[in-house]
């Protein structure tokens, strides 16, 4: 255990410039460039051509960030400064063309490597799901093969579309193929709808996956579910990667396949706070449209999502953990 902590830089302090002008960092963090070491990064992948309904998640990552500008310094459920624990930095867009797939997911996947390789964790912003694979493949080739849990109104295990392999619907089938998950420990978390026959199901399964659907939020308690999830997911390696459409169209109606009857922000903000301690190596959120968004609904649960996932971040075993998660914030905030 090192005893000497790296200052952190946090959120911008300008008495000034109220939270609401300036530019919008995520949570009005220092950019990338800004700092000497990011623990954690937050990254927007503008990219959707692998969306299969409504386009538009390509403008994902800047509303959020717009929408992230009330995110605080402290977290009160678990006792945390965040930005404390580690260093976190916003590493802008990460520019790939809107036009070859194949091309978007092979840069996709040479950053996601830069970023490992000097030991910088990513929270990503997307983006459509399509980026989960090179995003996961990334982390397989640092980690070994990780724990996926995957918060989503879909499996996102489907095959071909239009006979392409890579695509938003098929991300965890291409991973899972791959050899990139523990097939023992992988999670899906809120499925319901877009369903096309039983069988995808049986596929499901052995692609690796476990589910737990909407439905389960109206019988059972909420702890009970996070019991289930902590002991599939045991203590290795886990990739958090969330679907914006886990949550229902009233708490997130702007995103590419919404599907009714889903989670409350309250439910899915409950589970993941039940999550504190495991290794996590990796985190996505994404399938964020703007231009069905309404009242910036969905852009602040997902800012916040992705604030939830940084929080469990600094909880994370391996992260600089120990005192100075208790202590206080590395820098005045406002
Ligand atoms: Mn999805």
């Amino acid at each position: 255990m090192s005893t000497e902590q790296p200052q952190r830089i946090g959120q911008r302090d300008d008495p000034g410039m109220p939270r609401f002008a300036g530019p919008a960092t995520f949570a009005l963090l220092p950019r990338s460039e800004d700092i000497e070491h990011a623990d954690i990064a937050v990254l927007g992948i503008p990219f959707d051509a692998g969306t299969s309904f409504r386009p538009g998640a390509r403008f994902g990552p800047g509303h959020i960030r717009e929408a992230s500008r009330q995110l605080h310094p402290y977290h009160q459920i678990h006792d945390v400064y965040p930005f404390a624990v580690n260093q976190v930095a916003d590493a802008g867009d990460l520019g790939v063309t809107p036009y070859d797939l194949a091309a978007a997911v092979a840069s996709i996947e040479a950053a996601a490597d830069r970023f490992a390789e000097a030991g910088t964790t990513l929270m990503t912003l997307g983006g459509d799901h399509t980026i989960a694979l090179p995003l996961l493949r990334a982390v397989a080739r640092k980690h070994g093969p990780v724990a996926v849990l995957h918060f989503d109104a879909h499996l996102d295990t489907w095959d071909t579309n239009f006979g392409a392999p890579i695509w938003h619907g098929s991300p965890f089938r291409r991973a899972s193929e791959e050899g990139l998950l523990d097939l023992a420990r992988c999670q899906h978390v809120g499925i319901r709808g877009g369903v096309y026959d039983r069988s995808e199901l049986d596929d499901d399964a052995a692609l690796g996956f476990q589910i737990i659907r909407s439905e389960d939020y109206q019988v059972r308690p909420v702890a009970d579910i996070v019991r289930q999830i902590r002991d599939r997911l045991g203590g290795g390696p886990v990739y958090i990667s969330i679907d914006i459409d886990v949550l229902d169209p009233a708490h997130a109606p702007g995103t590419g396949t919404p599907e009714v009857a889903g989670l409350t922000t309250r439910e899915l903000f409950t589970t993941l706070r039940g999550l504190a301690g495991l290794t996590i190596v990796g985190a996505d959120v994404v399938e964020v449209l703007p231009a069905y968004d309404h009242a910036a609904l969905t852009g602040l649960a997902a800012a916040h999502t992705a604030w939830e996932l940084i929080a469990l971040m600094a909880l994370t075993p391996s992260a600089t953990a120990g005192a100075e998660a208790q202590a206080g914030p590395a820098l005045p905030h406002r």
